[in-house]
């Protein structure tokens, strides 16, 4: 990882020392999309859950054990590699002065630091692969990719059964109102590899805590985690204390995006959340971000701001327009109240 000066890791040291460790989410909202129930009672989970925490775990999502292992070994022999390597490696997945590739410890371009190094690359349907690629890829990088090829596919498929089930819940005559938005031929979805790294001094867990990740919400419609078994994700609750998710290796966590805050009126909540690092073993992560096109106009759907009483939250705009404005941001902030109604 890139070293950093003397003030920028207290950046990241200082804040997060004084915290005490946040107690775990005692009722993570489940959402089995294995058939075992009815749909409308999935739905109905889903809507309770996005209304609610705008967070939930997903389980019976028929993902391979074997594919999500393939992924975290994958996943870990990347990181593994040294420095020059994962930079070549993050240079080949992206073109000059785009967000994608290879970070150590520098997140966005706002001077945001974490305990963090990661591999970001963009995805769209017209090119299921998570990178246009310029240059030469390493064999290993190559094969790192075809496995994040066929994540993404699935992935993907999993994420278009989620937003029906809550067009669904929501009593949509529109049943493909957010499917159309992430499954768009020029969607402009992400995916993200984390890797968090045990501080050197943490022996024991509780021994100490970073900031792995800081606060902020995803800005995208939603997103899609899938972790080792090491904690370090924590949501923010409805009042404004913090609370950890037990990590669980065989699930996935939705988080419910900016995006799909503003289309749902402000009924669905765009959840705020962080990664801390407290323990001794390393944390991978593998979140795939589902966006709309860029040219999409997005708006509260007229049925939500029907059902909101005539209220309309936010004013219309593009997801050009939001990712532009949300990358001159820190990733603390705020990014919604701009394009509140008032
Ligand atoms: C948060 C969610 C995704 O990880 C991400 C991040 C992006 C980046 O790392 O480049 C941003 C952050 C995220 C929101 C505000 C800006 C942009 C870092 C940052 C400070 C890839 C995304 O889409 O938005």
């Amino acid at each position: 990882m890139v070293v950093l000066a003397k003030g920028e890791l207290e950046q990241i040291a200082l804040p997060a020392a004084v915290q005490k460790a946040a107690p775990p989410l005692a009722d993570v909202p489940e959402v089995d999309l294995g058939g075992g129930g009815a749909r409308v009672d999935a739905a109905r989970a889903v809507v309770a859950a996005c209304e609610g925490h705008g967070f939930f775990k997903v389980t019976g999502h028929g993902v391979p054990a074997g594919l999500l292992a393939r992924v975290e070994a994958a996943a870990a022999a990347f990181f593994a590699m040294t420095q020059p390597e994962k930079e070549a490696a993050g240079a080949v997945a992206t073109a000059p002065g785009s967000p994608f590739g290879y970070g150590s410890k520098r997140i966005g371009s706002n001077g945001d630091l974490g305990w963090v190094e990661y591999l970001l690359l963009g995805v769209t349907a017209a090119a299921p692969a998570p990178l246009p690629a310029h240059g030469e890829a390493s064999p290993s990088y190559s094969s790192f990719r075809d496995i994040l090829n066929e994540y993404v596919v699935v992935v993907r498929a999993m994420i278009c059964e989620v937003l029906k089930l809550m067009a669904e819940g929501l009593g949509l005559k529109e049943k493909d109102a957010f499917v159309r938005l992430a499954s768009h031929e020029e969607s402009d979805s992400m995916l993200r590899v984390n890797h968090y790294p045990p501080h050197p001094e943490f022996k024991q867990q509780g021994h100490g805590r970073l900031t792995g990740f800081g606060e902020h919400t995803d800005p995208q419609i939603i997103s899609v985690l899938r972790s080792n078994d090491t904690s370090g994700l924590e949501i923010s609750l409805r009042d404004g204390s913090w609370a950890s998710v037990p990590p669980d290796r065989k699930s996935f966590f939705v988080n419910v995006g900016d995006v799909l805050q503003v289309l749902t009126n402000g009924r669905f909540r765009s959840v705020r959340h962080r990664v801390m690092v407290s323990s001794p073993r390393p944390r991978v992560s593998v979140i795939f971000f589902a966006g709309p096109p860029p040219r999409e106009r997005l708006a509260p759907l007229p049925w939500l701001v029907v059902e909101d009483g005539g209220r309309r939250r936010y004013r219309e705009f593009t997801w050009r327009e939001y990712k532009a404005s949300a990358y001159r941001t820190k990733l603390a902030e705020n990014r919604l109240c701009h394009f509140e109604t008032e």
